[in-house]
C-alpha cells in the first residue's frame, strides 16, 4: 500500500471511530476492541474524558489495556462484569448481514467475549473489509498448545486448512498463552454453520467468526459514512 492510501485509510478509520464514539454516553461501561481502528477510537475516548465524559471500560487485549491505562481511561476486570453498555471494536472481513472475521490481532477470545457481554457492539471499519462472502481473510482459531494436532485434524475434516501463526520467527502466543492456527476455509457460504462445527471442538478456545454478535456496523468510504444495522 502507498504512503498516500495508508493515510486515507487511517482517515477512514479514524471518521468511523469518531462516529462510534458519538453513541458513547455518560457512565457506561465500554468495551474497548483491539487493533489500529480500534486504537483511534480509544484515543478519541481519553480525549472525551479530559473534556469531561465520565465511563469506566474494559480491554479485548492486553495491548489495549496498556494504551487506555497510558491515557488515563479508568478500567475495569471484564472478568467480574455480566454486562458492558457499548463496546467498540474493528474487524477483518465483515458482510452486509453483520458476519465478521476477527482475530487478526490474536485477539479473538477476549473480544468474543466482549462482544457477547456488550448491550450494544459496534464494529467500525475502513471500505476494504466489506466483503460479499467471508473467508479470503483466513479464520483465526485460538486453541489450547496440547491439543494443536488434534484442533487441525477436525479443521481438516472441515475442509480447513491450518498454518500456526508465527511472530518474528516464532510461535505467536496469545494474552492466554495460547496458539493461533489461521485457517483457509475458501470462501464461506454458510458462518453459521461453519461457527457451530468449530464451537464442538475441544481444545478449541475460539474461533474469529463472530455471527450474531455486532448489533451496528460503521463504515468510513471515501468521506461518506455507512452504517449497516442488526435486522429487527
Ligand atoms: C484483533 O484481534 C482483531 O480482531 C482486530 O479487531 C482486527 O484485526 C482489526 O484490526 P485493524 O483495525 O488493525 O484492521
Amino acid at each position: 500500500m502507498s504512503v498516500i492510501d495508508s493515510k486515507k485509510q487511517d482517515g477512514e478509520k479514524l471518521a468511523a471511530a469518531l462516529e462510534a464514539v458519538k453513541f458513547v454516553k455518560n457512565n457506561d461501561v465500554v468495551g474497548l476492541g483491539t487493533g489500529s481502528t480500534a486504537t483511534f477510537a480509544i484515543k478519541e475516548l481519553a480525549k472525551r474524558i479530559g473534556e469531561g465524559l465520565k465511563i469506566t471500560a474494559v480491554a479485548s487485549s492486553k495491548a489495549t489495556e496498556d494504551l487506555a491505562v497510558s491515557l488515563g481511561i479508568p478500567m475495569l476486570d471484564m472478568g467480574k462484569l455480566s454486562s458492558v453498555d457499548i463496546s467498540i471494536d474493528g474487524a477483518d472481513e465483515f458482510t452486509t448481514s453483520l458476519n465478521l472475521i476477527k482475530g487478526g490481532g490474536g485477539a479473538l477470545f477476549r473480544e468474543k467475549i466482549m462482544a457477547s457481554l456488550s448491550k450494544k457492539s459496534i464494529i467500525i471499519t475502513d471500505a476494504s473489509k466489506k466483503v460479499d462472502f467471508l473467508g479470503a481473510f483466513k479464520v483465526p482459531v485460538e486453541i489450547v498448545p496440547l491439543a494443536l494436532q488434534y484442533v487441525l485434524d477436525q479443521v481438516n475434516l472441515l475442509n480447513g486448512k491450518g498454518v500456526l501463526r508465527e511472530k518474528d520467527h516464532k510461535i505467536f502466543i496469545t494474552d492466554n498463552g495460547n496458539y493461533i492456527v489461521d485457517v483457509d476455509f475458501g470462501l464461506i457460504a454458510e458462518p453459521e454453520k461453519l461457527a457451530e462445527a468449530l464451537n464442538q471442538i475441544d481444545g478449541l478456545l475460539a474461533h474469529g467468526i463472530f455471527v450474531g454478535l455486532a448489533s451496528k456496523i460503521i463504515m468510513s468510504s471515501g468521506g461518506e459514512i455507512v452504517v449497516f444495522d442488526k435486522a429487527r
